[in-house]
């Protein structure tokens, strides 16, 4: 953090971190140009500023003229309860997987390098979705020069190996390294677990660096019959991350990781009904656990959130149709009827 910030570059700062939308982002980017202190102390972060505002509008703006950056987004906007991209070495098995999870049609080959956009999917888990986005491989030879902006609406990473390879020994310290160098951090610590949280890095105070809780995902366990094969290696490599064994293939342990997503992210789910009408049952709005009725009124619509006055709500933490304010934490399967 540079010294003397002002209040005001604090919150745009601040808005910047949660903003998912690329559209959105762009706007607290300008702003935070706009009200940050101009002075020699701030040289490198405005620089580093001016040049996301020109990645992000390029991105915004689409394909070139003359296509040469013509094409899909590398950029994929988030769905669901949450976005979740699958990161790792080539060949271990991250488009196989993320086939056998959302039904996508992810290239899977049986050579390195196959995946070259990103991809996205719905998993379902009871009656939400998360979102994952398949990417391509990250290693010594080659990065995507995209790869860490594509990485930026995330709220996690599926860290995916090949457990039968030996090589993962090497391959999976090149990818956490990698990505540092880009400010982007593979912590293991997730909101919704007990473990201990990682002690932040150096520069987490950077508005640009972005820590992403990560759980590894040992895949091809078809191959290897060590069931305690992923903890070895979490030693070897003095790693802590949330481990799930599973077999794109087979199929094996998949079904383990939405529930595991859901406990993590701390998901919540709130259904809404209107005034005088049936509860709409079939279709929450998610939120994560601590935010209230305004965070759900939010998604609901923004002029609902501007003039919401109170909700009732059905639920386990209140009695049946009580009156709560904006304020009011919800809980997983309450019932919201937004007044306004
Ligand atoms: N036996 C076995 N083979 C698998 C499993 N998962 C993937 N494979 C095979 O491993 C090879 C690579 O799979 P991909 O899904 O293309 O790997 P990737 O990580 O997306 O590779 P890149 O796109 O190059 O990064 C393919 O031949 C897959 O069929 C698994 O669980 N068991
Ligand atoms: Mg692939």
């Amino acid at each position: 953090m540079p010294t003397n910030v002002s209040p005001e570059y604090k919150k745009a700062e601040d808005a910047y971190r949660k903003a998912r939308e690329p559209r959105e982002r762009l706007d607290c980017l300008r702003e935070m140009l706009r009200t940050i202190p101009k002075h020699k102390g701030t040289d490198h972060l405005q620089a580093d500023i001016k040049t996301r505002i020109k990645q992000l509008s390029e991105e915004l703006a689409g394909p070139k003229k003359g296509g040469r950056r013509g094409g899909p987004s590398l950029v994929v906007r988030p769905e669901g309860a949450a976005q979740l991209c699958l990161v790792g070495p080539p060949n271990a098995g991250k488009s196989h997987l993320h086939a056998a999870l959302t039904g996508s049609h992810s290239d899977i080959g049986p050579y390195p390098y196959t995946t070259h956009l990103p991809v996205p999917g719905m998993l379902p888990h009871e009656d939400i979705h998360f979102q994952l986005v398949d990417l391509p491989p990250v290693s010594d030879d080659f990065m995507e020069p995209w790869f860490v902006n594509a990485l930026q609406p995330a709220d996690g990473v599926l860290l995916v190996i090949d457990v039968a390879d030996p090589e993962c020994l090497e391959q999976v310290p090149t990818v956490i390294d990698r990505l540092a160098e880009k400010k982007i951090f593979l912590k293991s610590g997730w909101q919704g677990l007990d473990e201990t949280q990682d002690a932040d890095p150096d520069d987490a105070d950077d508005p640009f660096s972005l820590l992403l809780p990560t759980v590894l995902i040992a895949n091809k366990s078809d191959l290897d019959p060590d069931p305690e094969e992923v903890e070895t290696l979490e030693e070897l490599l003095g790693l802590r991350y949330p481990a799930l064994t599973v077999s794109a293939k087979t199929g094996d342990g998949l079904d383990t990781l939405g529930p595991f997503l859901f406990r993590a992210l701390e998901i919540v789910r709130v259904y809404t009904k209107t005034p005088g009408k049936p509860a709409d049952n079939d279709k929450p709005f998610t939120v994560r656990r601590g935010d209230t009725v305004l965070d759900v009124a939010r998604l609901v619509h923004k002029d609902i959130a501007e003039n919401l006055k109170f909700a009732r709500m059905w639920g386990t933490e209140v009695f049946d149709g009580q009156q709560v304010g904006p304020d009011h934490i919800v809980s997983d399967g309450d019932l919201v009827e937004l007044h306004v």
